[in-house]
């Protein structure tokens, strides 16, 4: 790995299966910038149990996530792919960073209010703390850049704050990390009710697309999705349906919001979602043969393990050592 390049740290939850939001709003950025940059990608298993997850269900999720970033086009040799609670650096740098972080900045998270919300029965430590991981994740490895969906901004906010803060108290030990936000598709919004995000956790499995769904199930997903009742295609933030429909098929065939309301205008919402659907199983049609090819080969995926935990686990101690250093924790051995 070239050590002259920047920096990029990301993860994913395996908190259900990878939808098309995750794709569009983080997976594929991953792989158009992994050439320029040394990037490590993460399934983040530690933070999926914020919310109640069936275990044997969750270390399927944990393999079908990292097949899913290979299959989207990251190389797991050029990149370092790995779990998080495979490496406890996280949970260790993440103890550390909580006592330097305030009550009243985690309660102010947008994600947190969302998910004691929905999750009322639970609304546990982790859930709050959340931010304060994903942190240590990202300042483990000295990252220069976040890619993320536009609804991680605030916790990258956070992440900043964090860095800052200890490198004010303590003297300079962490890179502050910037965060990158693509434009188009940053924020894929559900079907169901195009106000709210498109989330891999949603009750309702009309509201999401999977990035492993069949062309027959996306077809017939996008066709209910919920529009309104004016019968025009116009690229409109006020029409929350189309303008997402819109969005969704500019982000998978490269076509630009406007011209395909130039194609589409006049024409009914009927044609217009086929389109879309098409633009859709299109763009997932490749990585979805790919994960297929890779999905049962243990000796591929438990290589790539290997590989990612030892790498990840050599740059996250080295900072590890360097902060209980410098708050001053008694050397291991004198
Ligand atoms: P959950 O429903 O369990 O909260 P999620 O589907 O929101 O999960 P995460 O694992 O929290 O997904 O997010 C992984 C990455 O995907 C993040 O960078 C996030 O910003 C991005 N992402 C998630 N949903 C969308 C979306 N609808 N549009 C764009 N980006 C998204
Ligand atoms: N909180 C993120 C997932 C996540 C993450 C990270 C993203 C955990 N740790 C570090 C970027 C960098 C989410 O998408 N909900």
């Amino acid at each position: 790995m070239d050590s002259e390049k920047k920096i990029i740290f990301s993860g994913i939850q395996p908190s259900g299966s990878l939808t098309l939001g995750n794709y569009i709003g983080a997976l594929r950025n991953w792989s158009k910038l992994q050439e320029d940059y040394s990037c490590y990608f993460c399934v983040v298993d530690l933070h999926a149990i914020t919310v109640r997850q069936d275990p044997a269900m969750l270390r399927k999720r944990c393999m079908d996530t990292l097949c899913l970033f290979i299959a989207s086009g990251i190389d797991p040799v050029e990149n370092t792919i790995f779990f998080q609670s495979h490496v406890s650096a996280h949970a260790e740098l993440s103890w550390v960073l909580s006592c330097n972080t305030y009550f009243g900045e985690l309660g102010r998270m947008i994600q947190f209010k969302e998910k004691s919300q929905k999750h009322s029965e639970n609304v546990n430590a982790g859930l709050f703390t959340y931010p304060v991981l994903m942190a240590a994740d990202i300042l483990l490895y000295q990252a220069d850049l976040v890619p993320v969906g536009a609804d991680q901004k605030q916790h990258l906010e956070i992440a900043r704050d964090l860095a800052v803060r200890f490198n004010n108290a303590y003297s300079e030990t962490f890179k502050v990390p910037e965060p990158f936000i693509s434009g188009v598709g940053s924020r894929i919004m559900s079907l169901a009710d195009p106000t709210s995000k498109m989330s891999k956790s949603d009750a309702n499995e009309n509201g999401y697309i999977l990035m492993l769904d069949e062309p027959d199930v996306i077809a017939r997903k996008i066709k209910r999705a919920v529009t309104d009742s004016d019968g025009v295609i116009a690229y409109d933030e006020s029409r929350p349906g189309i303008y997402n429909l819109i969005n969704i098929m500019s982000a998978c065939s490269g076509i630009t919001p406007e011209q395909i309301v130039d194609t589409y205008e006049g024409k009914g919402y009927g044609d217009f979602k086929m389109a879309v659907a098409d633009s859709v199983i299109a763009c997932l049609e490749p990585l979805q043969k790919r994960y297929n090819e890779i999905r049962n080969d243990k000796t591929f995926i438990n290589e790539v393990m290997a590989r990612g935990d030892e790498k990840a686990a050599k740059a996250a101690y080295k900072t590890l050592n360097k902060v209980y250093k410098k708050v001053g924790f008694a050397p291991k051995s004198l």
